[in-house]
């Protein structure tokens, strides 16, 4: 069955495989695993940062980002729709004891003014922004990116204010073959960033959190800390660097039969922008249904998808569904009996 949920079903590739037993491991927490050392040079180089370092989830490197740049009661910056807000179960308040303040984005992209709108001035009555969290690509608002300029502006508005920027990355790599640009363009305009390789990139798991040497070593003790400090992890690091090596371009091609699939509802009662990467979000609104009803339905008909929110489902594409299954889902969906 075509599963739409997320690009994270994705299974490693043969060559991943391959690479994944033939590698050459250590223990990595002596820092002496060569697969995990590689990996996290090559990660650093993609995205112009002096160090990497690898971690099991995106949601590890990116609470560890998070505390490495704050201090209890302080607050971050982020979007009210991101993954860090919504999905990572508030563990920035148990873990660091921060207090998020929601950004309002269009499309999940926040513009200056509206950081701006939440920066609360320097006073005993207010907790301290410490940090800005970005998502690109943006999640369940729909895979968007931010325009660079945009980036450069909040670069710009958060060095005036002396806060550091800390990019989700999770689909960075989705936002750089869409805008035709390298990883780094948009990295450059952020301190430290999270990329994953166990989504589109079919890695079977794993992040690398970038940064600063400094930055790094501080990320490298908080992993030890939250037990993310593992053995002979060249294993699954081996997949990653294939990840890197022979799926970035080929994102072009899950961003492609994404636009197919939208373009399959056109005229339907479901409603959904024109996606600019490997998300689909549709607004179920029209069929008087809720959206975990329209997935129930959707999975009858042989498509797996999941709610975003109440209104929207989403759907995701990526190496394991092609240009068919993606015409398939927006028959299924145009065809529901509702
Ligand atoms: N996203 C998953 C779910 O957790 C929602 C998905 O299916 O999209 N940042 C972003 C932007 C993400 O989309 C995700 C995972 C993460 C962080 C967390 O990565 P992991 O799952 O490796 O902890």
């Amino acid at each position: 069955m075509p599963d739409f949920r997320s690009d994270t079903v994705t299974k490693p590739t043969p060559e991943m495989r391959r690479a994944m037993a033939e590698a050459e491991v250590g223990d990595d927490v002596f820092g002496e695993d060569p697969t995990v050392n590689r990996l996290q040079e090559v990660a650093a180089w993609r995205v112009r940062k002096e160090a990497g370092l690898f971690f099991p989830t995106g949601t590890m490197a990116n609470q560890v980002a998070i505390k490495c740049c704050t201090e209890p009661g302080d607050e971050i910056l982020l979007e009210r729709r991101s993954h860090i807000m919504n999905y990572e179960l508030a563990a920035f308040a148990v873990i660091s004891g921060v207090q998020a303040r929601a950004v309002e984005g269009e499309r999940g992209i926040i513009r200056v003014p509206a950081l701006a709108r939440e920066l609360r001035p320097k006073s005993y009555l207010f907790s301290g922004p410490s940090l800005i969290c970005l998502e690109d690509t943006t999640n369940m608002t729909g895979g968007t990116c931010y325009p660079l300029a945009v980036l450069r502006e909040i670069r710009a508005f958060a060095t005036e204010n002396g806060i550091p920027v800390h990019l989700d990355g999770a689909r960075l790599f989705n936002a750089a073959v869409a805008q035709k640009v390298e990883a780094f363009e948009i990295a450059r305009e952020a301190d430290s960033v999270m990329i994953s390789l166990s989504k589109g990139l079919a890695a079977p798991a794993g992040s690398v959190l970038c940064g600063t040497v400094d930055f790094i070593e501080k990320a490298r003790k908080w992993r030890k800390l939250l037990g993310g400090g593992m053995r002979q992890s060249g294993v699954l690091a081996a997949a990653g660097l294939v990840g890197l090596q022979t799926m970035v371009d080929r994102l072009a091609e899950d961003h492609e039969n994404a636009r197919v699939l939208a373009a399959g509802l056109a005229g339907t009662r479901f409603r959904c922008e024109v996606p600019e990467t490997n998300i689909v979000i549709v607004d179920v609104r029209e069929t008087g249904r809720s959206s975990d009803q329209i997935a129930v339905l959707l999975e009858k008909a042989g498509i797996r998808c999941v709610a975003a929110d109440t209104a929207r489902i989403r759907l995701v594409t990526h190496c394991d569904v092609d240009r068919a299954a993606a015409e398939q889902a927006a028959q299924a969906l145009a065809g529901l009996k509702l």
